[in-house]
């Protein structure tokens, strides 16, 4: 062994459990990367939640629901028309056949509604399933990151 591959080794061993953290999950054709949710202030009554869905199958696909430990969850579509931040609360959401939908800041996003003093921690876990129409259900974990380098949305919906 050269020590130019070692070296190889050492990094791809170094490098590896950064890949980890990047969670992924699968069910069906359906890949989903990444839950992450922002976290809130302390009184906040919401948090908002985020998501990559990728479908590598033949049929699209609805995301119907998302079930968590709160008193309700919805998915949210934001949109600002003229300046002024708008939501639409969404029964589904459809992941065409060969598509990739991504719930992002400033666009489609999973709302946990009442926090009720007990706000999203950074590095906590959320457990969360979501429940596909024809794939069926998956349990994933929605890590909360830090929200400084995450665009505002609960801002939008302070009122909910
Ligand atoms: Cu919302």
């Amino acid at each position: 062994m050269t020590s130019l591959t070692r070296l190889m080794i050492a990094l791809s061993v170094a490098i590896l459990p950064g890949f980890a953290m990047g969670h992924d999950y699968k069910v069906g054709d359906l890949h989903v990367e990444h839950p992450f949710a922002r976290a809130t202030p302390k009184t906040a009554m919401t948090g908002a939640g985020y998501l990559t869905i990728l479908n590598s199958g033949t049929e699209d696909d609805t995301l119907v629901a998302i079930e968590a430990d709160y008193p309700r969850v919805m998915m949210h579509d934001s949109a600002t028309v003229d300046g002024i931040a708008t939501m639409t609360q969404m029964d589904g959401v459809t992941i065409p056949a060969g598509g990739t939908v991504s719930f992002a800041p400033g666009g489609l996003h999973v709302m946990f509604m009442g926090l009720n003093g007990d706000p999203l921690e950074a590095g906590e876990s959320v457990p969360a399933t979501l429940v596909f129409e024809k794939a069926g259900r998956l349990d994933v974990v929605f890590k909360v990151e830090d929200s400084d380098n995450i665009a505002a949305d609960n801002d939008a919906h302070a009122d909910h």
